[in-house]
């Protein structure tokens, strides 16, 4: 198969690029109903990508490229159990993690639903026990205080749900999350808390992750210094992981711990046994509606074609943006203060999978592939950096994301939350002319200071309410455009070898900063000296 950029969709997506210039002024000019025409529902969110810079042959050719690109065959082969992560020979298959209980999904020839059921179950058995205050602590006390400690996959996604969710949580049992290696993390997540009231979730696929193992050990040893009886572990400590012997080693009692398996990769793994702090959060059943919202979405995308598929259309815009306009970043604007956490749980879930730059062959690509996401709640970014997507000389696509109700009883203040919603994304597409400007009476010095280019993309996604459901759907709507556009740039999004070199290159020098010694130091002259200055001022005890 030739080079992506060397295909004839490719090149007619350039050239047809070229060939228009085409404001979103005039796209809507030219087309009044391009508002209502540009839009799409599925499982319960709402999507307007009129304000994007596309037309019906940027649209056309652009479900040819998906065609092309063989993005049915990959996704049919995700379903299928096929090992679509090359790099690590490994089925992902997260959706089967949101199945219903009679849905059939292979791994070599095994139905793995049952197996997710089966966790499931005990997970929903467990947390009813914490929530209802069965589950005592080793002296007897309820447990009222859930400290999830992991980092990456086993902590974002958690941290993201668990704000996302304030509104249906058990306000009496308070959750909290540790992640860095900086001690600092874990001393003062914990520094109010008492061992007796205190349950640990220690959560990693490999269980030997360092950052979580020094954390995890940590928080034994604070807890023995008070409860002293090593019997208390089991009381005090449960394991989320694949890796049982680890966990035992640790000195977790593996009745209490929550499996998972190798086809579940990190960043997508909230909805598997790592949500097992969600589900202490919010309960069982708005657990389940959780994975409910994931499941319609999963459908949608199966099963509706390409034209009417949210996560694709999304997907080829999100490329069109980046290939062909040549945005390097996407923001995300979540008008929801519980979304906070959402433009860093997507971070991962985009950057990770798709911040690749060789295709499933190994071949370098010649193109950009996952744009840089970030972002933060409105209004707050409003007052922070949206002068620059407003009128700096960067192209930063923005998804707009809001919902009809509120959760809270402050009904006036939701409606003026959603008018500057309406309102950025009304500014940044259409902008303001000079000729506007000058009607307002603005002195002809300042006219260039005030006028707004406009033609800035951006989606909006409208949801009734931020509730488990529409966050589940609204996950798995990511989830899925980052894999067509992993699909389309023919790259591993399921492996992280970055990742991976981090964890064994600070090995390595952590064990050179406790060696007796620094003459073996054989890096580069600049990474010896930090390590020889950092070994020579630090304080605490020295080797
Ligand atoms: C996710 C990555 C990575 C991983 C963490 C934690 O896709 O693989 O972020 O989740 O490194 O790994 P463990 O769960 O094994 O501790």
């Amino acid at each position: 198969m030739p080079k992506l950029t060397e295909r004839p969709i490719w090149r007619s997506l350039a050239a047809h690029w070229r060939a228009r210039d085409a404001h979103l002024r005039n796209l809507f000019g030219t087309n009044p109903q391009r508002g209502e025409k540009y839009a799409l529902e599925a499982a319960g969110w709402y999507l307007d990508y009129s304000k994007q810079r596309v037309d019906e042959e940027t649209l056309r050719l652009l479900l040819q490229l998906a065609e092309d690109a063989g993005v049915a065959a990959r996704r049919d082969a995700m379903w299928r159990g096929e090992k679509i992560n090359v790099t690590e020979k490994r089925a992902v298959l997260h959706i089967a993690l949101r199945a219903p209980k009679d849905q059939r999904i292979e791994v070599d020839g095994e139905d793995v639903v049952p197996g997710v059921n089966e966790v499931l179950e005990r997970m929903a058995a467990f947390a009813t026990r914490v929530r209802e205050g069965e589950w005592k602590g080793h002296t007897g006390k309820r447990i009222r205080h859930v400290v999830n400690i992991g980092i990456g996959g086993s902590d974002l996604g958690p941290v993201m749900a668990h704000e996302a969710l304030r509104a249906f949580a058990q306000r009496n049992l308070d959750c909290r999350f540790v992640s860095n290696v900086d001690g600092a993390d874990f001393f003062e997540a914990t520094r109010d808390l008492k061992p007796e009231e205190t349950l640990f979730i220690v959560a990693s696929k490999t269980f030997t992750t360092q950052e979580t193992m020094a954390n995890a050990r940590a928080a034994r040893a604070w807890a023995l210094a008070k409860l002293e009886d090593e019997a208390a572990v089991a009381k005090h400590f449960v394991a989320v992981s694949t890796n049982a012997e680890k966990v035992a080693e640790f000195g977790i009692d593996t009745a209490n711990m929550f499996g998972f398996w190798d086809w579940v990769g990190g960043r997508y793994s909230m909805d598997s046994a790592i949500g097992l702090s969600t589900m202490l959060a919010i309960g069982p059943d708005h657990f389940r509606a959780m994975l409910a919202g994931f499941h319609e979405m999963d459908e949608h995308f199966r099963t509706a074609p390409f034209a009417q598929n949210m996560p694709v259309l999304m997907a080829l815009i999100g490329l069109w943006n980046t290939n062909f306009l040549g945005a390097a970043t996407q923001a995300v604007l979540p008008y929801a203060n519980y979304l906070k956490r959402f433009p860093a749980y997507l971070q991962q879930l985009t950057m990770e999978s798709n911040g690749k730059s060789v295709t499933l062959e190994g071949a370098r690509v010649d193109h950009d592939t996952s744009a840089v996401w970030w972002g933060e709640p409105g209004t707050n970014g409003q007052h922070s950096f949206y002068q620059l997507i407003h009128q700096g000389t960067r192209l930063i696509p923005c998804d707009f994301i809001g919902f009809v109700e509120p959760l809270s009883p402050l009904h006036e203040q939701h409606d003026l939350l959603m008018a500057n919603l309406f309102a950025q994304s009304e500014a940044l597409a259409f902008g303001k002319t000079a000729e506007q400007v000058r009607a307002e009476g603005t002195p002809e010095w300042l006219v260039p200071h005030r006028v707004f280019d406009g033609n800035r993309p951006s989606n909006t996604l409208l949801a009734q309410a931020l509730t488990p459901h529409s966050l589940g759907a609204l996950i798995a709507l990511y989830e899925h455009i980052t894999f067509v556009q992993g699909a389309i740039w023919d790259i591993d999004s399921f492996d992280q070898w970055g990742v991976e070199l981090g964890k064994q290159l600070a090995q390595n020098i952590g064990k050179e900063i406790a060696a007796a010694d620094d003459s073996g130091l054989a890096h580069d002259s600049s990474t010896n000296a930090l390590i020889r200055r950092y070994r020579a001022n630090r304080g605490g005890e020295k080797p």
